[in-house]
């Protein structure tokens, strides 16, 4: 049996990622504008590509194949200055690698720790309904790890609309309020709503 139901009376937005802790954010964001989503727990093949929206489209095409519609898909990255964008696309992989500890030590003696989250969030609903939202944070990357909140990079990053606190020092709430994943997924909001229409979806 699918799971494929009829656009307009759209209880659901699947969600189609492996990460436990984007999901948790992403469906606490959602949640506040009325939209309930459900996780699909797939580790889609990432591309190799330089920019988060490339690799966001190309993993929904995948995920779209799957009976869970509509559906998004959230690529996220930490583009750091001095390293010229690195780890960027790569994100995922150097922090099962090196870690945060190691990207510290890229950056020992570097005074320029201006960096960039970025996130993609690409939704589709049908072949001719897809659309890709791309959101920012900018930051600094802190001489030490900091907080036990959050996921990943979340310990050395300290975005700069804040008060001096890395994301890992916040709530959830607090992060969402600054967040690369909070932008993009209210610009991708604020698009379905329109479309959509909040009455029709509930
Ligand atoms: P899926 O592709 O299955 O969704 P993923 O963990 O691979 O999960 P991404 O490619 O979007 O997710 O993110 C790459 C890595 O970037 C991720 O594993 C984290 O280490 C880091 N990252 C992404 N968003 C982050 C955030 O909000 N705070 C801290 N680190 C983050």
């Amino acid at each position: 049996m699918g799971y494929k139901r009829k656009l307009g009376t759209q209880k659901t937005i699947f969600f189609a990622t492996s990460n436990l802790n984007k999901f948790e954010e992403a469906s606490d964001i959602l949640s506040k504008y009325g939209i309930k989503t459900t996780r699909v727990n797939v580790k889609t093949t990432e591309i190799q590509a330089d920019s988060v929206e490339d690799v966001a489209t190309a993993a929904v095409t995948q995920a779209s194949k799957m009976d869970f519609l509509p559906i998004f898909v959230e690529d996220a990255g930490l583009f750091i200055n001095a390293l010229k964008g690195f780890p960027g696309p790569f994100s995922s992989y150097v922090y099962r690698t090196i870690g945060t500890r190691g990207v510290l030590r890229l950056l020992e003696g570097e005074k320029n720790r201006l960096s960039e989250f970025r996130s993609s969030v690409a939704f589709y609903a049908s072949s001719d309904l897809k659309k890709c939202f791309s959101g920012t944070s900018v930051g600094k990357i802190s001489e030490k790890e900091r907080g036990t909140y959050g996921f990943g990079f979340d310990p050395i990053f300290e975005p700069i609309k804040g008060d001096g606190r890395t994301f890992a020092e916040m709530t959830m709430d607090e992060k969402d309020g600054l967040s690369h994943r909070a932008d993009a997924l209210k610009k991708f909001v604020e698009w379905y709503l329109k479309k959509f229409g909040a009455e029709n979806m509930l």
